[in-house]
């Protein structure tokens, strides 16, 4: 059984995966603040990404790392640059030092999210980010080719849509990641053995998807969620959205919208 870590356990994400993976790996667990549903069984470590020598403590002894860690969304470049870029930087290179072998990254949909709807695209397209924060997930999707094509670290990135239990809207009709199939994706990442570098999308078999996901299909991803199963009730929460005509145009959504002004 792999040790393995995950970063940024207490988000959301880290809650599900922790749930989904603990009879999987023997699992460590790192947030900057302890989770308010950590188990007695849970072996956890509070580390702050920005600060190189508390990462080297949570990287040590794991062979492979779901590193979910930084700030979720769009934010103050202060905040992107600590969390995100240098806390990713730190990550990679704590984990190569310390002859961790695999590294999942959480990138996101935003890192290509200036796509228009009407495209749809395959993973190995021009990133086209939609905010700091989708900057921040193409500077690590650059790290982790770095690092495996320099070092040999073998790292998976997933341009993650939007993992939850349903559809929330529309958009997420597209993008909807049920969160088995992301553990599904996670554990190609961390076991399958032809794994040197590659980028999934993490959604499920979305059938109104923009996405291309036959690389994450070559190495046996079989999503089981389907979107479609939710569209009246994504439908219905759809219609209680301001519009958002900018928004409505790419994949990115409101991350396009959001202080928009390339048309003045
Ligand atoms: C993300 O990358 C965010 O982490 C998540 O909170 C959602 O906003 C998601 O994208 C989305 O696009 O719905």
């Amino acid at each position: 059984m792999q040790n393995v870590l995950i970063t940024g356990a207490a988000g959301d994400v880290g809650r599900r995966l922790r749930k989904l993976l603990k009879d999987v790996y023997r699992l460590r667990v790192s947030d900057m603040r302890t989770p308010a549903d950590l188990g007695a069984d849970e072996e956890f470590i509070a580390a702050d990404l920005a600060d190189y020598a508390q990462v080297t403590k949570i990287v040590a002894g794991i062979d492979g790392i779901v590193h979910l860690g930084g700030f979720s969304v769009e934010g103050p470049w202060e905040t992107i640059l600590n969390s995100n870029i240098v806390g990713c930087y730190h990550l990679f290179e704590a984990a190569y030092r310390a002859g961790v072998k695999r590294v999942v990254f959480a990138s996101s949909n935003h890192a290509v999210g200036f796509y228009p709807r009407s495209n749809r695209i395959r993973t190995d397209v021009t990133v086209r980010p939609d905010s700091r924060y989708g900057v921040s997930k193409a500077f690590g999707e650059a790290l982790g080719a770095f690092y495996a094509d320099k070092h040999g670290l073998r790292v998976t990135c997933l341009r993650i849509g939007n993992v939850a239990d349903a559809p929330a809207d529309k958009r997420r009709l597209s993008i909807w990641l049920k969160p088995e199939d992301l553990a599904q994706l996670v554990r190609i990442g961390l076991e399958h053995p032809d794994i040197r570098f590659e980028v999934f999308y993490g959604a499920s078999d979305n059938e109104a998807s923009w996405w291309d996901n036959s690389n994450a299909r070559r190495y046996g991803y079989k999503p089981q969620g389907k979107a479609e199963e939710f569209r009246a009730q994504a439908t219905a929460a759809q219609a209680k959205l301001a519009p958002d005509p900018i928004g409505e145009r790419y994949q990115g959504g409101p991350f396009c919208s959001d202080e928009y002004d390339a048309e003045r």
